[in-house]
């Protein structure tokens, strides 16, 4: 088969963003576009001639046509092998795994997450490096640079390839192997946590509802809890992949997945309730009458997870996003061991995990996993916190209430302002980074800001610096508001508030959660004054 090599024009676009590239589907549709990108990942890689690349993604719209184009391109580009997901499906956390196990050379994931698909929806293309996690910014850099100026692509000449039968085929040189996308991911899962624990809690009457909003968890959800765990068919819903997700935003909070959210505080709820987003890196846990924030899931797993065979030996360190709320810092502080505050993206805990130093991860975004991969895992979550319940046989609620017994209660909320103007959104951010200097000493009625900064992260392993990763104003008391841009979205600019109180007095923690922030709010409105800059009044998304 021969090796084409088209001559093509560099986009200006096609800078990765908090995950990889994240564009609309006619956006990717352009002649190249998808083939430039592509193209630019192998050309800022080096020495990958006839080794082995995974390659899958959570089957939105568009995934199909793009796994042909990267296996083409891979094969033209001198891979010895490509490992594919049946019908082109992969979970983010299972490519993660697959690279790691089979000691890949790395791997491209088509998603874009928790964002909606179909044809005038969001596609994405990632790039993950030999530790089965994102490529760190440095790489990204080179990519976004070579897509600036690239000039040709390689491409072999050849028609499709099956990508629904499972096992190998040539593809020119190149060996493509499609394999069971679920199959070494459940297994994974088994060697983590007691399964004969959790299939005793279920057989004793204890309720879940799993539900996979049609995206890609569905498959794993369905072997894992039903099949391997005896949940009772039906304790997984939406459990089937659509292109476009039921027309839904496969993205597991409070607005999108109400349903579940209605179920759980309803008197029809049963014991425990999850979801994940299009790719299956992030979860949303929801015990009966009582919503779990995903940094209080972080801090709670941290605490509990020697109960897990996995990690029964103990936590090396915690690592959260620095916009996750500190409710982890109290739990690293009582173990004794290592915190770390990274910048919003997982590819920043990379580093982190691979030199043992943390063992779980967070983010307020939904996301928690641990060292077993190098992705945030939707799945493992909702499995170590079944493995928690099979081992305390309590309730979350009351779970929840002994952590903020112990530890105190850090109350949180983030607004994401969405699709704002992106001209406006930037203004409002740089008009604040102006005033940081002004704001310490100022007071906005009870609250008195004591710092506020652009916070700069130090790489304590590798030593890079990243900086404008969010600015923090922090107030007497340990509350703090938090505002930065999405870098996730596309199209136009959303801006996310986080806003944080921490309550150490118990008789305090029943409160609801926008009244315990409400002055916090107020002040972001002051110091930031979105309405003025955007013309919005109120936030698109509460969570
Ligand atoms: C991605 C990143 C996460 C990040 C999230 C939100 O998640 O992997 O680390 O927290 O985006 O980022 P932003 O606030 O910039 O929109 P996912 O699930 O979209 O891949």
């Amino acid at each position: 088969m021969t090796v084409l090599t088209v001559a093509t024009k560099p986009y200006d676009d096609q800078k990765p963003g908090t995950s990889g590239l994240r564009k609309k589907v006619p956006v990717f549709q352009q002649p190249n576009y998808a083939e430039n990108f592509i193209q630019s990942v192998f050309d800022s890689l080096e020495n990958f001639e006839g080794k082995t690349l995974v390659l899958g993604g959570d089957g939105r719209y568009y995934n199909r046509e793009v796994i042909q184009k990267v296996l083409k391109i891979a094969a033209a580009n001198g891979f010895g092998r490509v490992m594919v997901g049946q019908g082109g499906i992969l979970s983010t956390p299972a490519a993660s795994h697959l690279i790691r196990k089979y000691k890949a050379f790395g791997g491209i994931v088509l998603s874009a997450s928790h964002n909606p698909g179909g044809p005038k929806e969001d596609f994405g293309i990632k790039y993950n490096i030999g530790n089965g996690g994102p490529a760190p910014e440095k790489i990204t850099e080179a990519i976004f640079a070579r897509s600036k100026v690239i000039d040709r692509y390689l491409i072999l000449d050849a028609g499709d390839i099956d990508i629904d039968e499972i096992g190998e085929k040539k593809l020119g040189d190149m060996t493509v192997e499609v394999v069971d996308p679920v199959a070494d991911y459940a297994e994974m899962m088994e060697n983590l946590f007691d399964f004969d624990a959790i299939r005793a809690l279920l057989k004793s009457g204890f309720t879940l509802r799993f539900d996979a909003m049609h995206a890609v968890t569905g498959p794993y959800a369905k072997e894992i809890f039903e099949r391997r765990l005896g949940a009772p068919e039906g304790s997984v819903v939406n459990f089937v992949p659509l292109p476009d997700f039921g027309g839904h935003h496969p993205d597991p909070n409070l607005v999108y997945a109400k349903d579940l959210y209605d179920l759980m505080m309803s008197d029809k709820a049963p014991d425990f309730g999850a979801a994940s987003d299009g790719d299956g890196d992030r979860n949303l846990i929801i015990g009966r009458g009582i919503f779990v924030t995903p940094s209080d899931s972080l801090a709670m797993l941290a605490a509990n997870a020697h109960l897990a065979p996995g990690y029964k030996a103990g936590l090396k360190g915690i690592a959260r996003s620095m916009p996750t709320s500190g409710a982890a810092d109290r739990v690293a502080e009582k173990l004794g061991i290592g915190i770390y505050e990274t910048p919003t993206g997982w590819k920043f805990f990379g580093n982190l995990l691979d030199a043992d130093m943390a063992t779980i991860c967070g983010e307020e975004s939904a996301g928690t996993g641990s060292n077993h991969v190098r992705e945030k895992d939707g799945l493992w979550a909702v499995l170590l916190w079944l493995n928690i319940l099979a081992g305390r046989r309590e309730s979350v609620k009351e779970i929840a209430a002994k952590h903020w017994q112990t530890y105190g209660r850090n109350y949180y909320s983030r607004h994401d302002y969405e699709e704002v103007d992106a001209a406006a959104a930037n203004k409002l951010m740089t008009d604040l980074r102006d005033k940081l200097v002004t704001l310490p000493g100022t007071s906005f009625g009870d609250l008195t800001v004591v710092k506020a900064d652009d916070f700069a992260y130090h790489d304590p392993v590798d030593h890079s610096v990243s900086e404008h990763q969010g600015i923090r104003i922090l107030f007497e008391g340990g509350s703090r508001v938090v505002f930065r841009l999405s870098g996730t979205g596309t199209s136009g600019a959303t801006i996310r508030i986080y806003i944080e109180r921490f309550e150490p007095d118990a008789a305090r923690h029943d409160l609801d959660t926008q009244e315990a922030l409400a002055d916090l709010i107020k002040a972001a409105h002051k110091i930031a004054p979105i309405r003025e800059y955007t013309g919005r009044d109120k936030p698109s998304v509460i969570t």
